[in-house]
């Protein structure tokens, strides 16, 4: 760990708070009291009096804390982060002069954070809605900023559209509703009155918008950088990241839930990971393009609206990068971080790309209202490499820098800048051409074919998936002009999705197909393309479910099983004092007790064996709810001896519910059983109970 520069760099200004040290105000004074403030006691009349605006302790204490809060920010607002390292294995030279995407002896430490979009920074970790996976690479030539998302592609195509979007998504500005979510009136009307948007929002739909943890997501750069390589070419670039735990996601039912059960349970998922050394990887890759070949697709490659297909222009893997610190504050850390497209090293450039264009203005905008034009020099903002300019003055200013010279030119010639070929950073010299008008070229109006390559790529499961998140979020629009017409623009891409998704919305039923879908698929769409290497169940979360009178020897192989495998078993029990086993010798201190999780926390569930821990088990009404839910969830049961006994009641009465259910399907889904469908059948618990 040590070897990571930026990690070295912050701890210079890292104090700790368990010390026997003395209390201090700010300008460090000892304080010999902190409990009560400063005022008249007559304590033989028990009489207390008024305040003394003298208390300069405890004024200092009220003043600090009624500032302590920032803006949060405008979108990504929640978030959670880690600091790891990024390594190159191939160096690609051939596209770039950049050091970090060269020197392949390099250890290059990185900052990552990882957000949602919509909510505010206390909203929910598991609500649908685009990741932003945002990477600081604290390089030898000054900080590179990828600032990405969990999807390759975005919703606009022109920057100057970007404050509406995110007014239309936020909540709704009369009632400040929704929290945390895009199904609302004002979101569908206006991806609706903008077409380019189709795209995006299936990817959206889709099951990435609702990951299981953020170390199973994709990133992607999704604008067209440039590389310049030492020969002085230049090649457009995307930039990807592949989890090595391949992609996973949640199920909808599951993802609704753990927004009210465990709203952070994203955020733990990463430190937790983190604390037990699963520390999580993702290779870095690249797409380029030779500046010849730009015209040679049937979308512009500037359009940030488009993916590039694989086959036409395959990932080129070229780095890994690891998370594996933890941050010691989320404030100072997680909150005070600024990321910016506009920092970028020599051998990267920017292109015409015009979402990407107006992104360089916005962030470095954005940091200054958050926190104040110093903020580069903040512990987590600053770079590694030495920094030295003419910046001086402004709110919060930390550098002392000596002398006179404060501009450039000066007559002590200090500080100057590289002058061209030294290292220093050169724009590549683009030819610009046309008119100047407020417009995109024609090659930019396609926004259905990408969205039908998507739509035909996906699985049956992950259309069933689509079509229920279609159906949820404009259940939850009112207005019908919204429903109605988003519906017609989903026959644009696929009438059966449209006419599905017109039953369950109230929309009238579409009967044609608004625009020819050809049919083609691409690689890479599909996120079941992307399951581990190797199967693993590292860092997977295993609740082992037991009462008094477990069996010792099953719950003690299967949690050497798991740990040896770099899974995380829990105990749950009946209670969270200590559990006898049925040997009468044996104990088990259990984690938690069973009404203090759900099984929506975990990804698996074992039972061990013992009579009486079984007998227990099968009786508490809550211990069958969690089987009953895992099974629904499509998680891993297992069961050893006694043990099957829980299993088996908990999923012959789900059966005897649906059984007396019939004809009044109310029930059924009061259960919250039935509304979570098998992923690769869609089948109800009724046909998943009768597979046992
Ligand atoms: Fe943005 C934050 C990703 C378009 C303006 N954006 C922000 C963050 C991510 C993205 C991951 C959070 C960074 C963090 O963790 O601190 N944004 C994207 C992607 C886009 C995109 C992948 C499309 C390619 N963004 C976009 C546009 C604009 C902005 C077109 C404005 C013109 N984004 C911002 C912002 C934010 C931001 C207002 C809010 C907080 C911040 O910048 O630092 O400036």
């Amino acid at each position: 760990m040590t070897e990571n520069k930026k990690v070295a760099d912050l701890q210079k200004d890292v104090k700790d708070s368990h010390t026997k040290q003395h209390y201090t105000t700010d300008y460090g004074i000892k304080a010999s009291d902190l409990d009560h403030w400063l005022k008249p006691v007559d304590e033989k009349n028990n009489r207390i009096g008024p305040h003394a605006l003298e208390d300069q302790i405890a004024r200092e204490r009220i003043h600090r804390f009624d500032h302590e809060r920032i803006p949060e920010r405008v979108v990504h607002a929640r978030g959670a982060a880690a600091h790891g390292t990024f390594k190159l294995f191939e160096s690609a030279e051939d596209v770039t002069s950049a050091g970090v995407l060269t020197d392949t002896s390099r250890t290059t430490p990185v900052f990552v954070r990882f957000s949602t979009v919509q909510g505010s920074r206390g909203s929910a970790d598991t609500v649908r809605d685009v990741r932003g996976f945002a990477v600081k690479f604290y390089t030898d030539e000054g900080n590179w900023d990828i600032v990405g998302n969990d999807i390759p592609v975005f919703f606009i195509q022109e920057s100057i559209k970007f404050p509406d979007l995110i007014h239309a998504v936020k909540p709704e500005p009369d009632t400040e509703v929704p929290q945390g979510q895009s199904a609302h009136n004002n979101f569908w009307d206006f991806v609706y009155l903008h077409p380019e948007a189709t795209h995006m929002f299936f990817w959206a739909m889709s099951d990435r918008g609702i990951p299981r943890s953020y170390r199973m997501m994709q990133g992607f750069g999704v604008n067209t950088f440039g590389l310049i390589n030492a020969k002085g070419e230049r090649h457009f670039c995307k930039f990807h990241w592949l989890p090595e735990l391949g992609v996973h996601s949640l199920v909808w039912d599951e993802a609704l839930k753990l927004a009210g059960q465990d709203p952070d349970f994203h955020r733990k998922d990463l430190y937790e990971a983190i604390d037990n050394k699963a520390y999580a990887k993702w290779k870095f890759g690249i797409q380029v393009i030779a500046e010849k070949d730009e015209d040679k697709f049937d979308f512009d490659i500037l359009d940030a609206t488009k993916v590039w297909p694989e086959e036409l222009v395959p990932i080129r893997y070229i780095g890994e990068m690891e998370l594996n610190r933890n941050v010691d504050e989320y404030f100072t850390e997680t909150e005070q971080v600024a990321f910016c497209t506009s920092h970028i090293v020599p051998g990267i450039d920017f292109t015409n790309d015009p979402l990407l264009q107006g992104r360089n203005f916005s962030y470095f905008d954005t940091q200054i209202s958050r926190l104040g034009i110093n903020w580069e020099e903040l512990p987590i903002n600053r770079p590694v490499c030495p920094v030295m300019n003419f910046n001086r003055d402004g709110q919060g200013r930390h550098t002392i820098t000596k002398g006179k010279a404060n501009y450039w030119p000066n007559r002590f010639e200090a500080n100057p800048p590289t002058g061209p070929g030294n290292g220093g950073f050169e724009s590549y010299p683009a030819q610009v051409e046309g008119m100047k008008q407020r417009k995109l070229a024609p090659k930019w109006k396609d926004y259905v074919s990408q969205a039908q390559l998507f739509w035909n790529s996906m699985s049956e499961i992950e259309k069933k998936h689509i079509i229920s998140a279609f159906s949820f979020e404009l259940d939850h629009c009112d207005d019908p002009i919204v429903y109605e017409r988003l519906v017609t623009r989903l026959t644009e891409i696929d009438l059966s999705l449209a006419a599905a998704v017109a039953e369950n919305s109230g929309a009238p039923t579409p009967t044609k197909q608004a625009t020819a879908n050809p049919g083609h698929k691409a690689k890479g769409l599909s996120q079941l393309e992307y399951l581990p290497a190797e199967p693993t169940i590292k860092s997977r979360r295993i609740a082992i479910l037991i009462a008094d009178g477990y069996d010792a020897a099953s719950y003690d192989a299967i949690k050497a099983a798991a740990l040896a495998q770099s899974a995380v078993p829990f105990t749950i029990a009946t209670k969270r004092q200590e559990v006898k086993a049925s040997n009468g010798t044996s104990s088990a201190k259990p984690d938690h007790f069973l009404n203090g999780m759900r099984s929506t926390m975990f990804d698996a569930i074992f039972i061990p064996g013992g009579a009486e821990s079984a007998k227990t088990l099968a009786g508490i009404g809550l211990a069958k709810f969690w089987v009953r839910e895992a099974f629904a969830h499509l998680k891993t049961i297992a069961a050893v001896g006694e043990g099957v006994k829980l299993v088996d009641v908990a999923l012959r009465e789900a059966e005897g519910v649906q059984l007396a259910a019939e004809g009044s399907s109310d029930v059924v889904d009061w259960y919250g059983v039935v509304t979570a469908q098998k992923p690769d059948t869609g089948s109800s618990i009724k046909d998943n109970v009768k597979l046992v």
